[in-house]
């Protein structure tokens, strides 16, 4: 039995082959196997859609699945903070709260989705304590699926275009870590696994309280998966092809 992380998929109609590789990823996994998405499975959710074909592919993938034995866990992220328990359900996942404690070889691990530790980016926590508030939310929720895909469609393009217009080199993408080490001490352990800064990599000994901070990559032309079993852990990164039928590459190759 080994446990996947992955995050920050940001699966949308528009990059259905994604979906395509989401679901032969989790097809390569065993069957005791459990899998945690840390958060942005979805490009953007504002509730269920049964006309949207990457919901449904992923509702596939995952009934499939569980239906095997292979438990998938939902952490939520920035982008699908609005994943109820219901909704989750809906897609054979069990919700978590927002940082969640698994036991490795290694030690204790926190996974999260990985905004809550970026807190120099205070245009976004202030946006993300609005949307925490539970009457918007309910209001939100009560809101015609079109009218909410519309608003949800109007904050995305508003952050795309806020974000190209800041550096990437600019330190509110990073997570700071004396807030990593403030989560790591309130939850007793010395490691986490993360997503969200879109940074894959493996940072060792960053203070005395953080042995290990592993940064998952998202989802594109490259995928990344952090795994534990009870031989050790790792965290590993991949080409997307690795994940798509023969006839997708080739269309990628020559379009
Ligand atoms: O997502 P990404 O990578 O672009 O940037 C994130 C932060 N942005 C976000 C916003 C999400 O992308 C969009 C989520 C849509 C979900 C549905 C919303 C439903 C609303 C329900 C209300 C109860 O998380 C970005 C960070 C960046 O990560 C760091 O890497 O910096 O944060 C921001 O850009 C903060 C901005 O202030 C975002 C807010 C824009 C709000 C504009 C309001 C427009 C209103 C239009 C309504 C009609
Ligand atoms: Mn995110």
């Amino acid at each position: 039995m080994a446990i996947y992380i992955i995050s920050d998929l940001h699966l949308s109609a528009a990059n259905y082959d994604l979906c395509v590789a989401f679901d032969n990823f989790i097809k390569s996994l065993s069957v005791n196997d459990r899998v945690v998405i840390a958060g942005d499975l979805f490009d953007f959710f504002v509730g269920i859609d049964e006309n949207d074909i990457a919901q449904n592919s992923v509702r596939d993938t995952l009934k499939e699945a569980s239906a095997k034995g292979t438990r998938c866990y939902f952490i939520r992220g920035n982008r699908d903070f609005l994943m109820s328990p219901e909704d989750a359900s809906y897609f054979s996942m069990l919700l978590l709260d927002d940082f969640e404690n698994i036991p490795t070889p290694n030690g204790n691990f926190l996974i999260t989705h990985g905004d809550l530790l970026c807190s120099n980016d205070t245009g976004y926590l202030r946006f993300r304590k609005i949307c925490k508030m539970g009457w918007l939310q309910s209001l939100f929720r009560a809101l015609p699926l079109k009218l909410r895909l519309t608003i949800g469609r109007k904050i995305r393009n508003k952050s795309s275009a806020d974000k190209s217009m800041r550096l990437l080199t600019d330190r509110i993408y990073e997570v700071t870590v004396p807030t990593v080490d403030q989560y790591l001490t309130e939850y007793g352990v010395s490691g986490i696994v993360h997503g969200h800064t879109h940074v894959y990599g493996r940072f060792e000994n960053e203070s005395p309280v953080c042995a290990m901070r592993f940064s998952l990559g998202a989802w594109g032309s490259t995928y990344s998966y952090f795994r534990a079993d009870k031989n050790g852990i790792a965290i590993v990164q991949k080409n997307i092809d690795l994940l798509l039928p023969d006839a997708k590459k080739k269309k990628k190759q020559h379009p």
